[in-house]
């Protein structure tokens, strides 16, 4: 059987046969990979690399590739929020796993590890500011995931199911759903430095997490409805804007993904890290020797 070819309309590639807003070549991507929000965490993380051999950027999109003590990473940035996460996951498996002279999808998947080092707001008093917390399971009130089939096999239907009953969640608004980190992923980045967590992802930083400054919310309670839900006793920890989404596409694509948070405000006690960057630095550090043990 013929197989299809992928439009130019579909799959966008520069003249320089890159694709489009990461602005990479196959060649350029490492299969070990970490996302940052901040295009400027890129040259964070990338300043202890051995050697960089590809640096690029198109808006957001930041890439850095080399060799950290010998291993092949690339580290690039997502900028903010969950459409982003659309883009930058779609991308990165049509750099291993499309062909792009023919613009077919090759015979042989390669699957990529993917590991979030994001920023993340804590909810409740245990998960203390300053320390590391990875997401055993995002919860995703955004709705990217929603456009894609296949996806009741990635989703845990019972959990999703039991925090809609509890929130009472706002039929308008998308349906919340829940995917798992890679199990294997999620274990070699566990230690006794790491909280485990249940990771809200949501599509806005203000009224989307509950934050007024001018702007009043519909649902004033939902935050108290978060840090009271239960699922087999284990409690939402955490709230960031790429998690859920990430878990998601990497399952449908066939990557593996985790995320790590570096824990700079509490919602609950209304403090802020007093040296954010320090800490991010730290779980940065933390994760690239998770990376080569
Ligand atoms: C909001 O300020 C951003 O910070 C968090 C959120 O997920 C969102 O992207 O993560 P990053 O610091 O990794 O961007």
């Amino acid at each position: 059987m013929k197989q299809e070819t992928i439009k130019p309309s579909e799959l966008i590639l520069t003249p320089e046969g890159k694709i489009y807003h990461l602005d990479l070549a196959p060649s350029q991507l490492a299969t070990t990979i970490i996302t940052v929000g901040d295009p400027d965490r890129v040259a964070e993380v990338s300043k202890y690399f051995d050697t960089i051999e590809t640096t690029a950027q198109h808006r957001e999109f930041k890439t850095h590739t080399g060799t950290y003590k010998g291993k092949r990473i690339s580290v690039i940035s997502t900028g903010i929020g969950p459409d982003n996460i659309d883009i930058v996951f779609n991308e990165l498996d049509a750099l291993v796993n499309i062909d792009f002279e023919k613009r077919q999808v090759k015979k042989k998947l390669t699957s990529l590890d993917i590991i979030r080092i994001g920023t993340s707001g804590g909810l409740t008093p245990e998960v203390e500011i300053d320390s590391f917390l990875i997401s055993a399971i995002g919860i995703g009130l955004d709705n990217v995931m929603h456009y894609y089939d296949q996806t009741d096999k990635i989703f845990n239907r019972d959990f999703a199911q039991s925090f809609i009953d509890h929130t009472q969640w706002n039929p308008n608004n998308s349906v919340p759903y829940a995917v798992e980190a890679d199990k294997a992923l999620f274990k070699k980045f566990s230690s006794e430095k790491t909280y485990s967590g249940i990771t809200i992802t949501n599509v806005g930083f203000y009224g989307p997490q509950g934050r007024v400054l001018r702007a009043k919310l519909k649902d004033a309670n939902l935050n108290e409805k978060l840090t009271s839900f239960r699922y087999k006793k284990k409690k939402i920890t955490n709230l960031e804007m790429e998690t859920a989404t990430m878990y998601g596409m990497a399952k449908l694509l066939g990557h593996r993904a985790v995320s790590m948070n570096a824990i700079i405000a509490n919602r609950a006690s209304g403090s802020f890290s007093k040296d954010a960057s320090k800490t991010i630095e730290a779980l940065i550090q933390y994760t690239l020797g998770k990376i080569t043990e």
